[in-house]
């Protein structure tokens, strides 16, 4: 028993759960190390499994920065083995389902006066596919303080229980958002983190977060997981 009945009625009720010094301040350090100059180390040499979406597609290479990194697993030896350490996958067994497979690990370097807005969105959006159910859960971890000012989470509490709401494409980012985009909800609650903390949320919760206006980096990394089975064409990893 890894949280207590309280955490695990507030992460049904809400859709998510901070989870406080999740990974030590050591290995925050070591991702860093990992990661150092990731920006420019993309651009000259990606690896072949690696997948990148730029804030800028057309700036030079130069001054290319990342916005989101998939597989960063395949850049941090230190992420990837965060991801399959019981810190997390217990609490992902007790929140989703006691089999655990992973389903991907992306960096979100939202650089400082550079990082956009993730609009509005349910992942579940993005994930939706044949014979699969929105089981899925993400941490995301904090690897630089996550603030007001430079972009942290933000959630709709309960909107996991709304269902899958209707998406649109946005032809900027080719993602999938809700009408409206960006814009403060009332009811939305936002969730600084410091270095080290985790936030899990279900694919189903309306969450986004405001652009990186301040002078601080906001580096963080999500971890989605799903129950092996549940709808993969190709099994992916089973951690459990
Ligand atoms: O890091 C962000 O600001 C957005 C991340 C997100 O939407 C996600 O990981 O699903």
């Amino acid at each position: 028993m890894h949280l207590t009945s309280q955490e695990k009625e507030s992460y049904e009720a809400n859709g998510f759960l901070l989870k406080k010094g999740l990974v030590p301040a050591k290995d925050i350090g070591r991702i860093r190390q990992e990661l150092k100059d990731i920006h420019r180390r993309m651009v000259a040499d990606p690896p072949p499994d690696i997948h990148v979406a730029w804030e800028d597609e057309d700036a030079s290479d130069e001054s290319k920065i990342i916005r989101q990194l998939m597989h960063s697993e395949l850049v941090s030896p230190t992420l990837n083995r965060i991801l399959r350490s019981d810190a997390l996958v217990d609490i992902v067994a007790e929140l989703m389902h006691p089999q655990v497979a992973l389903y991907h690990s992306k960096l979100l370097p939202k650089e400082a006066g550079i990082g956009a807005a993730t609009p509005w969105h349910q992942d579940y959006a993005y994930w939706k596919a044949e014979g699969n159910l929105p089981l899925m859960i993400n941490c995301q971890l904090a690897i630089d303080p996550m603030t007001l000012e430079n972009g942290c989470l933000e959630f709709i509490p309960g909107s996991h229980r709304w269902g899958l709401q209707d998406h649109e494409q946005h032809q900027e980012t080719f993602g999938k958002f809700l009408p409206g985009h960006y814009y403060k909800r009332e009811e939305g609650v936002t969730v600084p983190m410091e270095p080290g903390d985790g936030i899990f949320f279900t694919s189903l919760v309306i969450h986004g977060s405001a652009p990186n206006l301040s002078p601080h980096p906001r580096w963080a990394n999500t971890f989605a997981y799903n129950v092996p089975g549940n709808g993969e064409r190709q099994e992916r990893e089973i951690l459990r």
